[in-house]
Formats: structure tokens, sequence, C-alpha cells
């Protein structure tokens, strides 16, 4: 009896488990974003920008790019679920008489995710930077 329950309850939570599995990759949110550089936070160069990605609360992860007044585009693309948490900084020496500076951060919600292009701009130490969000 003990043995057949425990098969019951296997069995169930493999069905539980799989529904969850559906569900998720049926609410998963794409998003596009691009960031454009219109003024460097350092002068007289690019900036080493470093993107730090927290995607649903779970553990960031960076991306870095160099980029320059007017210069390429920086193109990324994201699946999630509730939020994406973007912050971005021009990387120094990382002492603390020279440390990284932010440039800005967002919390993208799945709400705010259409196929409308829309923006929000970081103006962190000086530099512009605007970050453009849209459905693929
Ligand atoms: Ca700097
Ligand atoms: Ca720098």
């Amino acid at each position: 009896m003990i043995c057949k329950g425990f098969s019951t309850m296997f069995y169930v939570l493999a069905i539980v488990l799989a529904s969850c599995t559906v569900v998720e990759s049926v609410a998963a949110t794409s998003v596009n974003v691009t960031l454009e550089c219109y003024q460097t936070e350092d002068s007289g160069g690019p900036d080493e920008a470093r993107l730090d990605i927290t995607i649903d609360g779970g553990n960031t992860y960076s991306e870095r790019k160099s980029m320059n007044n007017h210069g390429t585009p920086w193109s990324l693309a994201f699946s999630f679920n509730n939020n994406i948490r973007l912050q971005l900084w021009d990387e120094d020496a990382g002492t603390w008489i020279d440390p990284h500076d932010e440039l800005g951060t967002f919390v993208l919600d799945t709400s705010q995710v259409t196929k409308t292009l829309q923006f929000t701009d970081f103006r962190g130490h000086g530099s512009h930077y605007r970050v453009f969000w849209s459905a693929p």
C-alpha cells in the first residue's frame, strides 16, 4: 500500500511539473532592447559600457560593449516571465578613487512590452543613453 501511495504521488507530481513547464513557456515575454549612446560618461573616448541584467529576480549577469557618441547601437534580446532589470555602468578602474559610474537603472515589466517602440533615458554622471524596447 505504501508503494502504491508513493507511485501515485510521483505520478501526480509528474503531471504538476509537466503542466508548470507548459504554463511557463506560454507566459514568457520576448523583448528586443537597443541602447544608443548620445553622450558618453568618459571624456575623450568611448565608455566601457557594462549592462547588468537580472531576469525574473534570478542571478545577475553582465554584457559589455564599447559605446561612443552616436556609434553603433547595442542590440539585445531577452525572454522573461515577470520583469527584467537593466543597470548600465561605465567601467573605470573600479577602485575607490576611480569607481565604475552608474549611468542608469530600469525595470521592465511584461505589461510594458508591446509592438510599439518605447524608450527611457539614462543620464547618470552627465551621460546620455537611450534605451529602446519593443516586442519582436
Ligand atoms: Ca567613467
Ligand atoms: Ca570608462
